[in-house]
């Protein structure tokens, strides 16, 4: 469905016969242009000679792909350098239309989409998000029946939104059910694929090697688990358990209902109280066990505790204060950039195949994996969590044996921050808002029955009132300088305050940007709608809701742009009496954080979590600055650890129990 145009647009293809199956040659030119005398433009797909895709296609069209199976890895990476190998945009269509009735479609997909960002020539394409050409990975399987029905009886025009209840996977006898609306958020799972779409650990050197991309890993996740304990501390529950007991019981059990629509299986469960095993998948080459992951996991510590790691020639890696944290981000995701994956192995991308394969590990009942085996389903899982919260201990655990931050570095002479107040629209000081919000998403596109046209599904999802910031900032001279502002719990879950050692892990990063002060009293004022960290609510749900006007530009910069967090997850949940957080800013000194760079053009909205597109990763500092270290000695409160360029302010963060209806349907 990749290049099918939205609207009343319809373009055919005209495909030259070869192209064509064995099975479908005969009707080919009936198949190439599907809408017939109804086409408003037939494009024309040259012939050239097409490279053999004969391994490709040893994954069936039916199947499903997953990214942390090597096998499909391999798959891919060869797609992908079809893809970019051609010589130019016209050869791609070529190519795409050839492999299009042959590849597996997610990996089609996948494959066409990673060579679409990082081909020159397709810089300006418009690829449909991933909900659109596969709805089934992100809705409830019931949907897909009703939208059907729908589609058939009522006329396009007169058709009612099909609506996704809140609680579809779920009852409330279940604890962890409380957090399904921020692990089952479209708008989060989209985010998470992007991220892995732009950061592929697989591929070209040249598509692998971005700038700290092994260092962005560890933040990036290191952002979801900290954000998704503060929802849990919102929701009255602990933080999250790391998965470090790999023979224990799981007790979180989950039940997706997702039927995949390609592979006509539903997603497996995983029900409760299963165990890990050793992997035993011929068919999609894998074969692990356990006790090698405990081997790459006891090797990867030994590392951290001797500052030094050891790569594929033997030769002695140390791991510096400042890169080394990228060093062991690709080492333990693994990507292609690991300093030695004989040795390190794949820890990460392992954990995710042993739980997706809980169900069946050794493939007797013939099952495909669960959704922790693919970067657009994984976030559903509550398992997700726990073994990200228990990856993100070993990168704690290599940040801990960094030489603290002095008052020096932390400082910012000069710079005074004088006043911090948070203001909603209409709302009292330092309360933010939060509330549920219906969207109505088209999911026509990724559904093949007649007749066509828009079916909109209806969900609900968290939202906050946009609001701003006002800070107060003195300084002794006119100067640039980065502000950075983070939201954190005031307590604990059990209701004591913090030490700033714990507590700095539960900072969230809500938005960092540079300003310029003045000499003498300054304001700065910013909205949340700016935040470096989401992409606008419009942009998450881009092209879903076909009564909103489209921007050109907005389209066109989707690949990279669609990564980002997604701007109705800002704000924690909060609770109906105020949720109690602390917010944090800082004015840091912009000589240690600048990056000599051009950061002009599309999609630099969005860079705390995501960088920015061909260029450097616009700050210097380490990541999650200036709370990825342990404090210096005598500091064990955040308000011991502040300099005068740093404030607190506290805030509380009202939910609402209330649901809006979208403004249009
Ligand atoms: Cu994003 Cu485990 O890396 O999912």
């Amino acid at each position: 469905p990749i290049f099918i145009p939205k609207g009343d647009e319809r373009k055919g293809f005209d495909v030259p016969a070869e192209y064509f199956s064995d099975r479908y040659r005969p009707l080919g030119a009936q198949l190439s242009n599907r809408f017939g005398e109804e086409a408003n433009e037939v494009i024309q797909i040259t012939r050239i000679s097409i490279p053999p895709l004969t391994e490709i296609l040893e994954l069936a069209r039916d199947e499903n792909f997953s990214l942390f199976l090597p096998k499909h890895r391999t798959y891919a990476g060869r797609m992908i350098d079809i893809f970019l190998g051609v010589r130019n945009v016209e050869d791609l269509l070529s190519v795409a239309a050839y492999a299009r009735d042959r590849v597996n479609p997610y990996l089609f997909n996948y494959a066409l989409s990673v060579a679409l960002l990082h081909r020159e020539d397709t810089q300006d394409l418009d690829v449909p998000s991933i909900i659109t050409s596969f709805p089934d990975k992100y809705v409830d399987s019931k949907v897909f029946e009703k939208a059907r029905e729908e589609a058939n009886i009522v006329p396009e025009g007169s058709r009612m939104p099909i609506e996704i209840p809140k609680d579809f996977t779920a009852s409330d006898l279940e604890e962890e059910h409380q957090l399904a609306y921020f692990r089952e958020d479209i708008g989060v799972n989209l985010h998470h694929w992007h991220w892995h779409l732009v950061y592929p650990f697989e591929g070209a050197l040249t598509v692998v090697n971005k700038n700290r991309r092994g260092e962005l890993f560890y933040y990036m996740h290191q952002q979801i688990v900290a954000r998704y304990n503060v929802e849990r501390f919102c929701n009255k529950m602990k933080r999250v358990e790391r998965l470090i007991n790999w023979d224990e019981p799981i007790r979180e059990a989950y039940f997706p209902k997702l039927d995949s629509l390609v592979a006509s299986r539903s997603w497996p469960a995983r029900v409760k109280n299963q165990r890990l095993s050793d992997v035993r998948r011929e068919i999609d080459g894998v074969i692990v066990d356990i006790d090698d992951m405990r081997r790459w996991r006891d090797r990867i510590y030994a590392a951290i505790h001797a500052g030094v790691a050891r790569d594929r020639n033997g030769r002695d890696v140390p791991l510096t204060e400042f890169e080394g944290i990228d060093i062991l981000g690709n080492m333990i995701e693994s990507s292609i950039l690991s300093i030695n994956r004989d040795f390190y192995g794949d820890m990460h991308n392992t954990g995710h195949i042993m739980l997706s394969y809980i169900h069946d590990p050794d493939h007797r009942h013939l099952e495909s994996f669960g959704v922790m085996g693919d970067s657009a389903t994984a976030m559903r899982d509550p398992v997700f969590y726990r073994w990200h919260a228990f990856v993100d201990d070993m990168f704690q655990e290599f940040k801990a044996t960094l030489p603290r931050y002095t008052v020096n570095q932390l400082n910012n002479p000069g710079v005074t921050v004088v006043e911090v107040e948070v203001q909603t629209q209409g709302g009292h000081p330092n309360i933010l808002q939060t509330f549920w919000q219906q969207s109505d998403v088209d999911l026509s596109r990724g559904m093949d029955f007649q007749p066509r046209g828009a079916v909109f599904v209806r969900f609900t999802h968290l939202q906050h009132r946009p609001f701003m910031y006002n800070i107060a900032v003195m300084s002794d001279a006119p100067r640039q300088a980065t502000c950075r502002i983070f939201l954190g719990p005031k307590f604990d879950e059990r209701g004591n305050p913090w030490l700033f050692r714990d507590q700095r892990l539960h900072f969230i990063e809500l938005d960092k940007f540079m300003v310029n002060l003045r000499q003498g009293p300054n304001t700065i004022v910013r909205t949340s709608e700016q935040s470096s960290v989401t992409i606008p609510f419009e942009r998450t749900y881009r092209d879903l809701d076909a009564s909103r006007p489209q921007g050109g530009n907005q389209l066109a910069q989707f690949n990279f742009c669609g990564c980002g967090w997604p701007d109705n997850l800002l704000i924690p949940k909060g609770t109906v009496d105020g949720y109690k957080c602390q917010l944090f800013v800082m004015i840091s000194n912009v000589n240690d954080d600048l990056i000599q760079q051009d950061v002009s053009g599309q999609c630099n909205d969005s860079y705390s979590y995501c960088g920015l597109k061909d260029k450097l990763y616009p700050d210097k500092r380490s990541m999650g600055y200036p709370f990825d270290r342990m404090p210096r000695d005598g500091v064990d409160t955040l308000q011991q650890f502040l300099t005068p360029n740093m404030r607190v302010q506290d805030i509380s963060i009202v939910f609402e129990n209330r649901t809006f209806k979208p403004r249009q349907s």
